[in-house]
């Protein structure tokens, strides 16, 4: 059984066998990275492999990663994937043989695979097979050579097999350090080459001409009504955000149209900006969770601009698409009725952060993220529901995703101890589209009980409340429930975020004494 051969050969051939297939992938990574710098980085065979198993992740798996990593599910499924694949790269080590090279098919077969992935990424240049074509190129040479040393005939012993081991431990370590130099410089380049940050700092917010927010709301914010940029939630299928210049992106606006229009930046800038307050929220938000953020928008009516296409009376749907190739399906309506969605360009005074869509994203007030909110979008296509379907739509999503109105308590947190009488108890509500009306809070299985609103109501952004309790000594749980601008209650039905948003009511344990 020749598959036995190395699992039979010395110990130390067999570790050393196996470490020559880890290094020898590790030099297609690194040696990707670096080719990929002078394309894109999507174009290395990490990224690519993983964005398209990002794009095959079923729902359960996603609402799970997303559940357990939150923001840094990307970390997560990169750490995953090298752990993957320096276990198969081991197996193509221990079987590699000089004239059996199944290892050396192995990494051609994985190869192949991340040139599919690769090629096929949205807006994937005719170049992009080459870091992987390099890389496996350079990995399978390092294998070959590596275990070739290693094939040296036994039994019997022959005195030159130890020597042969140093060879290849030095090889191996050689190699390994070319591997790691490969992939930071590739790194370090690709920062050098393709970082958008520069263009980023240099990009001018225009000043907003006028607010959206509803008369009389816009005066001084409680602390927490707005969400600093490194708390704002970040929830997207990029595991690198796509690198664009201002001066590179513009939005194609086709489809059911009258004529088709590009907008460019120059365009946008001779338009004047607006400002609307936006509390964003991820359907994947459980009860209680902090996907969802608060912001002030800076951007251009998108009402205006499909205007200046004219979409046709029968498309119903409009289509986003990301530069990275992310999709979504806005009702029509929702983007020309008086809500005010927006092409944003700024938030909170910045131009958008590169994680948040730069240079430009849609924002639309009272629809989930995955229905509205593309970052880096560069396309609108005016369609139908029956005709074009969007990415977590055909993943399993709701079509349509209006947010449930819902509410949060922030202080105490679940777990925290407190000292009997006076306690602060607050949080949020929101009902974007409808606004908040009213929260109430509950002792254990007490009567519901009014909390305080800090600010105005503002319909599309969240509302900052607080009560204050009289607290006993004892173990307790606080429930809040909200009620939307129609006086209609918060649902306390338990539903998980799968189709179409989580509901149900947040409640924390706290002990007094
Ligand atoms: N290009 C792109 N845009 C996207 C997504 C994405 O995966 N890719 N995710 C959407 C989802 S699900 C949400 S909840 C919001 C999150 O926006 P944020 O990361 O700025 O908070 O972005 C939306 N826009
Ligand atoms: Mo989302």
């Amino acid at each position: 059984m020749w598959i036995l051969d190395r699992v039979r050969s010395p110990a130390p051939e067999r570790v050393l066998a196996a470490a020559t297939g880890v290094v020898a992938a590790a030099v297609v990574l690194g040696v990707g990275q670096f080719v990929a710098a002078f394309l894109d980085r999507a174009a290395g065979p990490l990224l690519a492999v993983g964005s398209a198993v990002v794009d095959h992740t079923p729902a359960p798996v996603r609402e799970f990663a997303i559940d357990t990593f939150g923001t840094g599910d990307k970390t997560a499924l990169i750490v995953g994937m090298c752990v993957v694949i320096a276990v198969l790269a081991a197996v193509a080590g221990l079987l590699e043989r000089p004239r059996r090279p199944w290892g050396s098919v192995l990494f051609v077969a994985f190869g192949i695979v991340g040139v599919v992935a690769a090629t096929t990424r949205a807006g994937a240049g005719v170049a992009w097979f080459l870091p992987t074509v390099v890389g496996v190129a350079a990995g399978v040479a390092v294998l070959r050579a590596g275990t070739g040393r290693l094939a040296a005939p036994r039994p019997p012993r022959v005195p030159g097999a130890r020597t042969d081991r140093r060879t290849v431990l030095l090889g191996l370590t050689g190699a390994g350090a070319g591997a790691v130099l490969a992939g930071v410089v590739g790194t370090v380049l690709d920062h050098l080459l393709n970082d958008v940050g520069r263009d980023r700092s240099g990009f001018a917010v225009p000043p907003a001409t006028r607010s959206l927010d509803p008369p009389g709301a816009t005066g001084d914010a409680p602390a927490g009504f707005i969400t600093p940029p490194s708390d704002f939630y970040r929830i997207d299928t990029a595991l690198r955000p796509p690198q664009l210049t201002a001066e590179r992106w513009s939005l194609r606006i086709h489809g059911m149209v009258d004529r088709e229009v590009r907008v460019d930046m120059a365009m946008l800038r001779a338009m004047p900006a607006v400002e609307k307050t936006v509390t964003l929220t991820c359907v994947s938000n459980e009860v209680g969770g902090d996907l969802i953020g608060n912001a002030r928008w800076i951007g251009y009516p998108l009402r205006d601009l499909l205007a200046m296409a004219g979409p046709s009376g029968d498309a119903d749907m409009v289509l986003s698409t990301s530069d990275d190739g992310f999709t979504a399906g806005t009702p029509l309506q929702a983007l020309t009725d008086d809500r005010g969605a927006l092409l944003a360009v700024g938030m909170d005074g910045q131009p958008l952060p590169v994680e948040h869509g730069y240079p430009a994203r849609m924002v639309v007030p009272g629809l989930y993220g995955y229905v509205s909110a593309t970052k880096w979008v560069v396309s609108l296509e005016v369609t139908r529901f029956d005709r074009a379907t969007a990415y977590w739509t055909q993943r399993g999503w709701a079509e349509k995703g209006p947010i449930k109105t819902g509410s949060r308590i922030d202080v105490p947190r679940s777990g925290d101890t407190v000292g009997r009488g006076r306690v602060t108890v607050a949080g949020v509500a929101w009902a974007q589209g409808r606004g908040i009306n009213g929260v109430q809070i509950r002792v254990d299985d007490g009567p519901w009980q009014a909390a305080t609103m800090l600010a105005p109501d503002m319909l599309d952004a969240w509302r900052l409340w607080r009560w204050t309790w009289d607290a006993s000594p004892g173990d307790h749980t606080l429930t809040v429930r909200a009620f939307d601008g129609d006086g209609r209650q918060q649902s306390a039905i338990v539903a998980p975020p799968i189709p179409d948003g989580a509901s149900g009511l947040h409640s924390v344990d706290v002990t007094v004494t």
